[in-house]
């Protein structure tokens, strides 16, 4: 008889779906599904996901350990055993401690293959801190939007999702819901269908831009001035709530003065390029009902000014007091809700605290440019660096160096792992246990592992292990079980997790913090975890980043404000969302999807390409001063004039150029949170 049995979807996505893993009696996964009975995932998976089991049994998953044989990049390898290869790395481990750069010159590098609690940093952070590597500053996604609401918020919460059907007006604000957020949507059609109207707030016609009821084609990077343009409406037409603003905030007079005498709606709309009765229209609009929920999300965040935008946005329903009613406020992350013991289960409390940070982002500088002690070991795991970090050329060229010792624990050979010198076969999904939160909804997650690994890989916890054991490193916390780990992480949780025990975890897959439904993070009355206790609108901390200490606009680096010359010789911003079939860079070398994917486009408005007699179809090159790659336009009016668009994260090596979009990214960082700023990105383009 085929046994079903509950998993958790790993991928970096805030939807974070329980699905039904369908097990046939000589033990191999046959069909995955999303639980009907889970209240958010509703019985669906998106489009990749569906594919898992293609991705899982796929030919070229990375079935035993390997050792390199050919030239840096060349990806040639011979098999090795576990033994072998744990061997290896340890004694380059140890020489490199041993060495005058000593164990900060070994860098772990990763990020959100899995979203698993253990199989994420759990056993690898023990590992690091324990030989006191260097530490990793994870930016590459969400820390400029993650720092701005924890300045503004003390704390990264959201508006409940499943109380979005109560909102009477939805904003979508740089999220394309129906690619990267697919099952917030059928809570949004609820509101929908009782007249809420939806406004989608993006550069790009995506396909949830084409679905909502208006959408508003906004200059990049300028979104920061478009709600400080909607303030001076609001404020101007006193549609502020003065009793949610004098208990709850700190700093709103200031405010008032600034978007009354900077941010008029003549000015915002000569810097988002949108017509002056769009912003009059929307500040009357969101300002005049109730409640209003806005879906805020990373696109807008990868620009220069992409914390400040995030703390100007958040800071709308703090004006109107939308933060009050059941359906309104601002999603951006729930994950700062969650509280699970992660102090434990990484142990925090080990290592060398003064060892240095390197910032994900800029791995590129740190290959090739950090010399004290510079980086020796890399080793890989949760992340696909050689497509996903921006500045790629940079990226490679540090890969390529002959004195770095790089390791990679991967499903695939991906474009990282063709720089390998030991590359190690990690488990999927349903070939581990492990614990999740989330950041869309408000369930912590249990994934029961479904079926036996593939080949000889093992779980990243379990590798870590050995490297430690074959390092004779002495230490009890680095050989704990998967179960041991997440005991430790469920141990000493506080209030919001009454309930969520691994046994109710594992007998119901999903378990709902200990919150009301629906959770209203900052109803009056709330004391918030910021100095002040209140929201802040003027915020001390902000100022110490040697920031303006109120939100405001601050302009793209590569723009006519603040680069006039590199416009004029780099006049197209190039942004390059995720694909809809892809994950970032995962799922890329999954055929089925790969097919519907089709190859690596450049969307461009007529007018961009008929000045540069570019022909739909042709092939183009879309280059800068950082590097070039080749794509097929597409003529389209889903981008405005100035904009130009590259579905993403390709994998170099299935590309013909054996480039994608990130030859031409910068490694620039937010001006809060020191993230990427991936659409941040001037280009221009050419027939090839
Ligand atoms: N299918 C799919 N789903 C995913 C992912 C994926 O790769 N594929 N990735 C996952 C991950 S890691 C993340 S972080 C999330 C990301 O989810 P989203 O935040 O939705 O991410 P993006 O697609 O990067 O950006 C959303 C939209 O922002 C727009 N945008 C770009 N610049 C600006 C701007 O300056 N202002 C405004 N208003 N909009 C702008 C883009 O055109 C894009 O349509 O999705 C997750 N879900
Ligand atoms: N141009 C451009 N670049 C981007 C983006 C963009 O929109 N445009 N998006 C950015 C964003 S938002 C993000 S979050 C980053 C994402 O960057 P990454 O976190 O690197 O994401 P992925 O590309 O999905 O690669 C994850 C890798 O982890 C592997 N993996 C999955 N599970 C496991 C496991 O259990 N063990 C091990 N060892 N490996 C595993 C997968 O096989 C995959 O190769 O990319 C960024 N880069
Ligand atoms: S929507 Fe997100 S969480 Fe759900 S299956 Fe797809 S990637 Fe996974
Ligand atoms: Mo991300």
């Amino acid at each position: 008889m085929p046994e079903v049995i509950r998993a958790v979807c790993p991928h970096d996505c805030p939807d974070t779906c329980l699905m039904l893993v369908t097990v046939d009696d000589d033990g191999r996964a046959t069909r995955i599904d999303g639980d009907p009975d889970h209240p958010f995932t509703q019985g669906f998976l998106c489009t990749k996901v569906s594919k898992y089991l293609e991705r899982t049994y796929h030919p070229d998953r990375l079935a035993y350990p390997q050792i390199r044989v050919g030239a840096k990049g060349e990806g040639r390898f011979r098999r090795a055993t576990w033994d072998e290869a744990t061997a290896l790395i340890a004694e380059r481990l140890k020489a490199i401690i041993a060495s005058p750069d000593g164990p900060q010159a070994i860098q772990p590098y990763s990020y959100a293959g899995t979203m698993g609690l253990v199989q994420g940093e759990g056993m690898a952070s023990r590992f690091f801190r324990r030989i006191g590597a260097s530490f990793l500053d994870r930016t590459i996604c969400s820390s400029a939007g993650a720092e701005a609401l924890n300045l503004t918020y003390g704390t990264r919460m959201s508006t409940d999702p499943e109380s979005v059907p109560e909102a009477k007006l939805i904003l979508l604000w740089g999220t394309n819901t129906l690619t990267s957020n697919p099952h917030l949507w059928p809570f949004i059609r609820r509101a929908r269908a009782k007249g809420a109207p939806v406004i989608c707030i993006d550069p790009l016609r995506t396909r949830t831009a084409a679905v909502s009821d208006e959408h508003i084609a906004i200059r990049p990077g300028t979104d920061a001035a478009l709600a400080l343009g909607m303030m001076h409406v609001l404020f101007r037409d006193h549609l502020e709530d003065r009793q949610y603003l004098d208990e709850m905030t700190i700093g709103w007079e200031k405010l008032r003065e600034r978007v009354l005498s900077d941010y008029a709606p003549e000015r915002v709309a000569a810097i988002c390029r949108l017509p002056v009765e769009t912003i009059e229209r929307l500040g009357t609009l969101y300002g005049t009902t109730r409640p209003t929920f806005i879906r805020l999300n990373y696109g807008l965040q990868r620009h220069a000014g992409g914390g400040s935008a995030v703390r100007a946005i958040s800071l709308l329903p703090a004006v109107t007091g939308a933060w009050n009613d059941a359906g309104g406020g601002c999603q951006l992350s729930s994950s700062g809700t969650f509280a699970f013991n992660t102090a434990a289960l990484e142990r925090t409390d080990l290592g060398n605290h003064a060892a240095r940070t390197i910032n994900m982002t800029r791995l590129g500088e740190a290959l090739t440019k950090i010399d004290d002690p510079p980086v020796k070991a890399l080793i890989v795991y949760n992340s696909n660096p050689g497509s996903v970090a921006p500045d790629r050329e940079n990226v490679l060229r540090g890969l390529r160096r002959d004195d770095l010792f790089t390791v990679v624990l991967e499903h695939f050979q991906t474009d990282t792992a063709d720089y390998a010198d030991v590359l190690l076969p990690a488990t999927t999904q349903l070939e581990h246990d492990d614990l999740h939160k989330a950041y869309g909804h408000l369930y912590a997650m249990y994934n029961r592992r479904s079926i036996d690994p593939v080949g000889e890989a093992l779980p990243n916890s379990e590798i870590f292990r050995r490297i430690a054991a074959a390092m004779h490193l002495d230490f009890p916390d680095l050989y704990q079980s998967d179960a041991e780990l997440m005991r430790a992480a469920l141990t000493g949780t506080g209030e919001v997790m009454n309930g969520v025990t691994l046994e109710a975890l594992k007998e119901h897959g999903s378990v709902r913090l200990n919150l009301p439904s629906p959770h209203v993070p900052f109803r009056r009355g709330v004391t918030l975890k910021t100095p002040s206790g209140k929201i802040e609108i003027e915020s001390q901390q902000v100022a110490a980043l040697g920031l303006d200490a109120l939100p405001c606009y601050v302009p793209p680096y590569e723009s006519e404000e603040r680069n006039p010359a590199l416009a004029r010789r780099f006049p197209l911003a190039l942004l390059s969302p995720p694909a809809h079939e892809f994950l970032n860079s995962s799922f890329v070398n999954v055929a089925s999807l790969r097919r519907s994917a089709g190859k690596p486009t450049l969307e461009i408005h007529a007018d961009d390409a008929h000045a540069r007699s570019i022909a739909d179809g042709a092939r183009v090159k879309v280059y800068n001063d950082r590097g070039t790659f080749t794509a097929d336009a597409v003529i389209t009016d889903r981008v405005r004039p100035g904009v130009v668009s590259a579905p993403s994260v390709w994998w170099g090596r299935l590309t013909s150029d054996g480039a994608n979009a990130n030859q031409t990214t910068s490694q620039a960082l937010t001006d809060i949170g020191r993230g990427a700023t991936f659409y941040d990105n001037l280009v221009d383009v050419a027939v090839l």
